[in-house]
């Protein structure tokens, strides 16, 4: 008798869950897995892809960039497939500029007494930044590192830099203030609250791919939404928040007589039985739910990881102003508040200085796209307690931020607001997740383990665990996500190749 073909259930409808069910279905679809079905907690597909309305615009509240898109990077293979993005970023030529994940275009630097910064100063500081940045990534293969976090490794080094600084006091002080302006901006790359969280040892491993950062002209959520489109009608079933996932146990299906490794509940009560389930939720819901999320509780390794690898928030305010207070080719605003220095405690009161940590502005162009947008960068605490304030509050601050810096008091404020919450959103807690000092690279390849854990006689695992915290090289990106999906995919469709292929001799 042909055996019974295997149930699977995906847990998120984010990219990895979504990549995850178009691989299985690609791979034999309903004649090989039974009842594929993917359980989203919210209403809608993408997760932390997530494009909205900004008036008549369509701007990206979640993923922004295609980072690195060129040939092995699947997430452009699939946007080019499917016709999403434009002719500049499809060039080879584009494919081939290695930006080391910070493009630069042209910017305007303002300091917290309004005046211009000149752009030697600026220069000079950036390349001193990321040329350190860069030397913090060559740890990953040493027997010790000298310091736990990136953040500290950093300050050391410019500690010793500044012994070589013959500027007068006033200088120096700026010097600092703009490096304290890029720690800023790469606590919103690395979506931490600070880089002395971020571990040092682990950072090389994460990896860029060469190509010019590109954006999809018509929204990020294009890729997602072309996938869904793939998926049969009724595949995903929307506002199904999982409750708790019982694994490891024999559940009996009594239509069928069947008996399953795995139960899914789900807030509403509803009860779904699977072989195999790929949960595919945010590291950060992860953290707060691991607890009572698994029944039984999951091994003290997969905690640990759980607990130990960073997931912090990143944060976008978009500023619509009737007009412009850059100039047209300008591509970035950033704001250097004086007095400020890496080497110094940061402002303690939140409240009173949340803003001072938005390290820029991107201008979206084209500007006949757009009309004349900024979009505000905001990493950890600060940009949790800017999810608490009102629109009105946070567009009263930054429109006295812009009249200072400026020294404008006229300047006539942005007519309208759009923010992200991520660390509000119940289901994702956050933004994306980094290696801390508390973890290393294997605490991802732990997470990404299987359960229950294989041994020699093991059964097939019920449990599948995917999503971008899970992906030791491509962390924190959509690419990463759309890995870990077909990763798992895979994983079953090898199982029951072999298991197949053994049928068919026996
Ligand atoms: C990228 C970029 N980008 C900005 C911002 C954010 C992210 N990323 P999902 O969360 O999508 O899906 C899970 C689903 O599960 C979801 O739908 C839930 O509702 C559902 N769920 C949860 N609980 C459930 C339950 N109980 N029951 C049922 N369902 C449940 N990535 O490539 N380019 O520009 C940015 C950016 C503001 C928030 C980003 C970017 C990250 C990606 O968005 C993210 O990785 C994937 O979308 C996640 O997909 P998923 O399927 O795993 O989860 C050296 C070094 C440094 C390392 N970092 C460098 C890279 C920097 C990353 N770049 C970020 C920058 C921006 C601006």
């Amino acid at each position: 008798m042909e055996p019974a073909r295997p149930r699977v259930l995906i847990v998120g409808a984010g990219l990895a869950g979504l990549a995850a069910a178009q691989r299985l279905l690609l791979s034999g679809g309903s004649r090989r897995f039974s009842g594929l079905r993917v359980l989203e907690a919210s209403g809608r597909a993408g997760g932390r892809i997530r494009s909205g309305m900004f008036g008549n615009k369509v701007v990206e509240l979640g993923a922004h960039w295609i980072h690195g898109p060129s040939k092995e990077n699947p997430v452009f293979q699939l946007a080019m497939e499917h016709g999403l993005l434009d002719e500049e970023a499809m060039s080879e030529e584009n494919q081939q500029v290695e930006a080391g994940g910070h493009p630069v275009g042209p910017t305007v630097c303002y300091s917290s007494q309004g005046q211009l910064i000149s752009s030697d100063i600026i220069d000079s500081m950036r390349i001193l930044f990321f040329t350190l940045l860069e030397e913090s990534r060559e740890f990953l293969h040493a027997d010790k590192v000298p310091v736990h976090s990136v953040g500290e490794y950093m300050k050391k080094a410019i500690v010793q830099q500044m012994k070589e600084w013959t500027d007068d006091e006033k200088t120096k002080s700026l010097k600092l203030s703009i490096l304290n302006l890029y720690f800023k901006l790469e606590c919103c790359v690395s979506g931490t609250h600070s880089m002395d969280l971020v571990a040092l040892g682990p950072f090389g491993e994460y990896r860029m791919l060469p190509g010019l950062d590109c954006t999809f002209p018509n929204g990020y959520e294009g890729l997602t939404n072309c996938i869904m489109a793939s998926l049969p009608k009724g595949t995903v079933l929307f506002d199904k928040p999982v409750k708790t996932i019982h694994w490891g146990g024999s559940y009996l299906e009594e239509s069928t007589g069947r008996l399953f490794g795995v139960q899914v509940e789900c807030e509403d009560g509803e009860k779904f039985l699977a072989d195999h389930v790929i949960l595919t939720v945010p590291l950060g819901f992860l953290k707060e739910h691991y607890k009572t999320f698994f029944y039984p509780p999951l091994p003290s390794q997969k905690v640990a990881a759980i607990k130990n690898l960073g997931f912090g928030t990143n944060n976008k305010i978009f500023l619509e102003f009737e007009q412009p207070f850059w100039k047209p080719d300008c591509e970035v605003v950033e704001v250097v508040w004086l007095d400020e220095s890496p080497l110094a405690e940061p402002p303690g009161d939140l409240k009173t200085t949340w803003f001072q940590k938005i390290p820029g502005f991107i201008v979206l162009h084209p500007p006949e796209r757009y009309g004349h947008v900024l979009c505000g960068f905001l990493a950890g605490k600060e940009s949790e307690f800017m999810e608490t304030l009102t629109d009105t509050e946070v567009l009263t601050t930054l429109t006295q931020v812009f009249r200072r810096v400026t020294g404008n008091p006229q300047l006539t404020p942005p007519r309208s607001t759009l923010r992200s919450k991520w660390h509000s959103e119940p289901y994702t807690k956050g933004s994306y997740s980094y290696v801390s000092v508390d973890s290393s690279g294997d605490d991802i390849d732990v997470l990404a383990q299987p359960l229950p854990e294989e041994t020699y006689n093991s059964k097939t695992p019920g449990l599948l665990f995917a999503g971008e915290a899970t992906h030791r090289t491509f962390y924190s990106t959509t690419h990463g996500a759309l890995l870990s999906g077909w990763r798992e995919a895979n994983r079953l469709i090898h199982i029951y190749d072999k298991s197949e292929t053994l049928h068919a001799m026996l």
